[in-house]
């Protein structure tokens, strides 16, 4: 059985020294380490570092987990839960110096793949302006002391919120999908941290968000604020979230949005 609590207690605090570290190193002046899927899709030695740190930290209480990271080699574990972690995401917004990046942590259990696996527990941390979210399975997410709720849309529309992918050949149909959503929109907004939009979601600071091309760690630990918030979390029509299609919004407004993406 997973204590899903104490896993929450462990995960938090691995992010406030991961966030802070991630903080420091971005007024030292950031480095970049390598491009990965295009020229656009970079990896500083920032994101390497913290990511190292979070890898040590939970291998000396945990030893037995598994660990799925953007950064580094996956590790399958033996206790069934895995961590999956992406150290510094809205990584291009660290590297320009935009204060708009999170280090995301998600406990899961099951297979590491999110078509199959149970979040138990999730931190999303946003250092500069030290906001955590968290959220553990059946207890709600969280803000601080405060309770979060998915919002309701009002007869203004909905405030959406989506990214595009690294590779500009995506663009076209990424911008067709935004095309096709606004109907439903008052406004959008592209923050370039999807760890960040799912918490918003699940804050209640925006009605919806939509992303093709995340990977497992950009949504791991949103994703399980937005449910404990009430929110619905989805991709392809009975799908999982995923490189397909992330989806999140509250019930009545995610069936809306699927429709129109599915067009
Ligand atoms: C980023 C996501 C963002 C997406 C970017 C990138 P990274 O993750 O948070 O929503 O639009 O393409 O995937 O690379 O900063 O960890």
């Amino acid at each position: 059985m997973v204590d899903a609590g104490q896993l929450q207690i462990l995960a938090v605090d691995i992010a406030r020294e991961a966030g802070e570290l991630a903080r420091r190193r971005r007024t030292e002046g950031v480095a970049l380490a390598a491009t990965k899927s295009s020229l656009a899709d970079i990896v500083t030695e920032a994101d390497r570092e913290v990511e190292q740190l979070i890898r040590d930290r939970l291998a000396a209480a945990r030893p037995d987990d598994g660990f799925l990271g953007e950064e580094s080699d996956p590790h399958p574990g033996t206790s069934g839960v895995t961590w999956v972690v992406d150290p510094i995401d809205g990584t291009v917004n660290y590297a320009y110096g935009i204060p708009h990046y999170a280090v995301s942590i998600a406990a899961v259990t099951g297979e590491p793949d999110p078509a199959g696996w149970i979040a138990q527990t999730a931190v999303v941390y946003t250092p500069v302006v030290d906001e955590l979210f968290r959220a553990s399975r059946g207890e709600g997410a969280w803000l601080g002391e405060r309770r979060l709720q998915v919002s309701t849309v009002t007869d203004a529309g909905a405030l959406l919120a989506t990214g595009f992918g690294y590779d500009p050949a995506t663009h076209d149909g990424d911008i067709a999908r935004v095309r096709r959503l606004m109907p439903l929109a008052r406004d959008l907004r592209r923050a370039g941290a999807a760890s960040l939009d799912l918490a918003y979601v699940a804050a209640g600071r925006l009605d919806g968000y939509f992303e093709r091309g995340l990977k497992p760690w950009d949504h791991a630990a949103g994703a399980l604020l937005v449910t404990e918030a009430g929110g619905r979390l989805g991709g392809r029509p009975g799908g999982a979230p995923g490189a397909d299609m992330t989806i999140a919004a509250g019930p009545e407004l995610f069936d809306r949005m699927r429709e129109l993406l599915e067009q």
